[in-house]
């Protein structure tokens, strides 16, 4: 089974064992943007259950997603390919590359839904190139089977302007939609409110769309900058969540050590064998 539809069937699983732990099960991801292989691997083991390695709005190429594929390999890390956009020649690519999570963004309506997925499979279901020489057939040392790739897959399609939201229950219908993620940031500008992803008419109609999504069972998604925020959306009811992005990680860490040292009133504190501790 495809390894992130897997992590979607955890929590319901644990339910029955301990219902009252189960939101804690809720799949937490990030977003790779650095196009780093070795912060792609340090943060799958540091214990993300999943990732975005973003091809739209990082510096991520298709040899660069090659290169985080090999390094998350090394990691429990389901990784999710998010292409550049609703392209069935990058989508391909990926695929051939051994990606078999794909998120596909600004996804409209149910027609744009169909073509994401047909991208994805091979003839008679869908328009996928065939190549048996790829990473995906460990280099031609399996025989492609088309129908067992095809059903290996899984589909996430992003859902991110008010247009996107109100056609949810027709794209959620969509053979092979496997789930859909509300994309608050460009939520927010195609609502009018900038990047203002906190605004509450924003705020509403994630929460809105959540609702809906759980009302037709297609399980749902979505992006927090910050853990309470993550912890919001656990709460109203998301099946998997994105916390930051890598570089944010790095950076918000970065900016709190600075500011811990440089405060007027806490001077910053030095321990040594041979000196003890003081202020330095
Ligand atoms: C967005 O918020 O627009 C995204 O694509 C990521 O969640
Ligand atoms: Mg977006």
């Amino acid at each position: 089974m495809n390894a992130f539809k897997q992590l979607l069937q955890q929590p319901r699983r644990r339910d029955e064992e301990r219902p009252r732990a189960s939101h804690l099960r809720v799949p937490l991801g990030t977003w790779l943007m650095s196009a780093s292989p070795i912060v792609a691997e340090a943060l799958g083991h540091a214990g993300f259950d999943w990732a975005v390695l973003d091809m739209e709005h990082s510096p991520l190429d298709v040899p660069g997603v090659l290169s985080l594929l090999q390094a998350l390999s090394t990691t429990k890390l389901v990784p999710v390919v998010r292409v550049p956009a609703n392209d069935a020649v990058v989508i391909k690519r990926v695929l051939d590359l051994g990606a078999t999570t794909l998120m596909v963004p600004l996804v409209q309506d149910a027609e744009e839904a169909a073509r994401a997925v047909a991208a994805t499979r091979y003839p008679p279901l869908g328009v996928r190139g065939t190549a048996g020489m790829s990473r995906a057939t460990r280099y031609g040392t399996q025989r492609l089977d088309t129908q067992a790739a095809d059903a290996g897959l899984a589909v996430i399609v992003q859902l991110e302007t008010p247009r996107a939201l109100h056609a949810l229950e027709e794209i959620a219908a969509v053979e092979g939609v496997d789930a859909v993620f509300i994309g608050p940031t460009d939520l927010a500008a195609a609502m009018g409110h900038g990047a203002d992803v906190r605004h509450p008419e924003v705020m509403r109609a994630v929460l809105r769309a959540c609702e809906r999504a759980r009302e037709v069972g297609v399980p749902v998604g979505t992006l927090a900058g910050t853990p309470e925020v993550a912890a919001q959306w656990r709460a109203a009811g998301f099946d998997f969540i994105g916390l930051g992005t890598d570089l944010g990680l790095l950076v918000h860490a970065a900016q709190a050590s600075l500011e811990a040292l440089r405060t007027p009133y806490a001077e910053a504190m030095v321990h040594s064998l041979s000196a003890g501790t003081h202020a330095f």
